[in-house]
């Protein structure tokens, strides 16, 4: 299932007394070659949800700058939960599976890192239409 290639990955970070740097580059550890970099922010306190969306061919890498934001991932078989409130913690996220992002803390920062540059026909933003590919 796709759930499973999804993942935490500890971001190498070196730390002294003038605080932290946290460092991703094109190696053997990362699953993708970087294409495209975005970031959310200014999400508005209160009720407010992104993605309810999958990507038939993208990869990508999701980090919380700052703040905290709650990712629930769904391959259409099993879905998890994940927490995101580290800048030392990014969440990978394989093609093929329906996220949603939620519970937002004030000033969340969440900066994103993608194997493919960005193409509206990579996305499925209905779920009966993200089951009905799955099931080809
Ligand atoms: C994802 C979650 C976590 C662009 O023109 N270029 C871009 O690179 C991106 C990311 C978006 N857009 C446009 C497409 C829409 O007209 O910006 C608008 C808002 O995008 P969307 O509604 O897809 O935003 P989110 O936060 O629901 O989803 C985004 C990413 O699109 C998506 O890949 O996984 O963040």
């Amino acid at each position: 299932m796709n759930l499973n290639k999804c993942k935490t990955i500890s971001i190498p970070t070196i730390k002294d007394n003038r605080g932290y740097i946290s460092f991703l580059q094109n190696s053997n550890a990362l699953p993708f070659i970087i294409r495209r970099v975005y970031y959310i922010y200014g999400v508005p306190h209160g009720n407010c949800t992104r993605g309810a969306h999958a990507h038939k061919k993208l990869n990508q890498i999701m980090i919380a700058l700052m703040g905290a934001v709650k990712v629930s991932l769904d391959d259409g078989t099993q879905s998890k939960e994940y927490l995101l409130n580290s800048p030392q913690t990014g969440l990978f996220i394989s093609e093929m599976i329906w996220r949603d992002l939620y519970d937002f803390s004030d000033n969340t920062v969440i900066l994103v890192l993608t194997n493919m540059i960005y193409k509206e026909s990579d996305y499925i933003r209905n779920y009966e239409q993200f089951q009905d590919i799955l099931k080809k």
